[in-house]
């Protein structure tokens, strides 16, 4: 009897215990499942870019950051990182895959490494004006180019602008296709331009954008080919004496979250991360525009030589490229590339 009521006793005392050891507050949670329900609400979102904090596409990441922290009262952090500080465009797009960072703004070029389609956006005069690319990556088939990404744990937001791209080289003037001969060109880590610039009689060389300034500064490539924006803003004039307008490809940013990451936000936090990414790409795109025409005088006022491409050269260019393309369609299918064309025409009649 005795052993009994001995049991009865321990199981009040451990009952009693439980109950006063777990801190329970009079009627609310604990004070620890406060503070863990506190750290668990609070996310941080590590985003990082390539080029560094005078381009439009940071003062677009801020703007995300500004208007994510704002709509979330601080329940989500952005920490924005520029300058390849947490990386090139393709290492930072794998470490989203693999959730030690949350968001990435890369060309479309080095992200057709992950999703082959995407090369479709860098086909040579593909987009004849940023009017037009808006209206057909903002619409029905750029979502559609998006929605494959969620395959490689990766969500894609919105599209921001890099830009039509130029030439610029430490060699000399670029008038026309021949000018293009043997000159060590830097491209992107992408097959079609790789091809294509081959195509044109260059000698091209892959390499993240990281290593491009000292790559022209050492003499490894004769030149690269970026917006105005880009080779201004990243003193590219300090190693390059030419630029011309080839206008070779217009560039789409795409803004891509972690799909990891996306997944564990609550549905108001993914609404309010999605309509932020899209808003700051509307006012990139703008700051983007705006300058143009400013960075090709600046770039001439630090002394590079600017040469202006004739259309007759320009479809020149077009025709060496042409095989390029349509092996690349071939590749992507000739369907998907056709809704891209069809899209582009429809855009262009608007
Ligand atoms: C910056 C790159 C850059 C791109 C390139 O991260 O690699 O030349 O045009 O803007 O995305």
């Amino acid at each position: 009897m005795k052993k009994f009521l001995g049991l009865i006793l321990t199981a009040f005392l451990v009952l009693a215990l439980a109950a006063c050891g777990g801190g329970n507050n009079e009627g609310g949670e604990n004070a620890d499942d406060k503070e863990s329900a506190d750290t668990a609400e609070k996310k941080t979102i590590r985003a990082g870019i390539g080029l560094n904090d005078s381009h439009p596409q940071y003062k677009g990441l801020l703007k995300f950051k500004e208007i994510v922290e704002e709509k979330t009262d601080g329940q989500i952090v952005v920490e924005t990182y520029h300058s390849g500080q947490l990386g090139d465009d393709r290492t930072m797009t794998e470490a989203l895959q693999l959730g030690s960072q949350e968001v990435v703004i890369p060309s479309t070029a080095p992200l057709a490494n992950f999703v082959p389609e995407f090369s479709v956006f860098d086909f040579p005069f593909l987009f004849p004006s940023e009017e037009v690319a808006d209206k057909v990556l903002d619409g029905e088939v750029g979502q559609k180019f998006l929605d494959k990404l969620e395959d490689q744990n990766l969500i894609g937001l919105s599209y921001w602008e890099n830009g039509f791209r130029q030439v610029s080289n430490s060699e000399r003037a670029i008038a026309s296709a021949a000018d293009f001969k043997g000159l060590k060109l830097r491209t992107m880590e992408n097959d079609l331009h790789l091809e294509a610039f081959r195509a044109l009689g260059a000698n091209p060389t892959p390499m993240a954008f990281t290593e491009l300034f000292t790559a022209m500064q050492q003499g490894t490539v004769d030149g690269q080919e970026n917006p105005f924006a880009t080779i201004y803003l990243s003193k590219f004039y300090e190693v390059q004496d030419h630029v011309s307008n080839t206008n070779h490809i217009y560039s789409p940013f795409v803004f891509l979250m972690s799909k990891t990451f996306y997944d564990g936000l609550t549905e108001e936090q993914q609404q309010i991360v999605r309509e932020a990414s899209v808003e700051a790409g509307v006012y990139e795109r703008q700051l983007n525009r705006e300058a143009n025409e400013q960075y090709l005088q600046d770039l001439q006022a630090e002394g590079v030589t600017y040469t202006e491409i004739a259309p007759e050269q320009h479809a020149e260019m077009k025709e060496l490229v042409q095989p390029v393309i349509d092996k690349y369609a071939d590749k992507i299918g000739k369907d998907t590339v056709q809704e891209v064309y069809d899209a582009i025409e429809a855009a262009s009649k608007e």
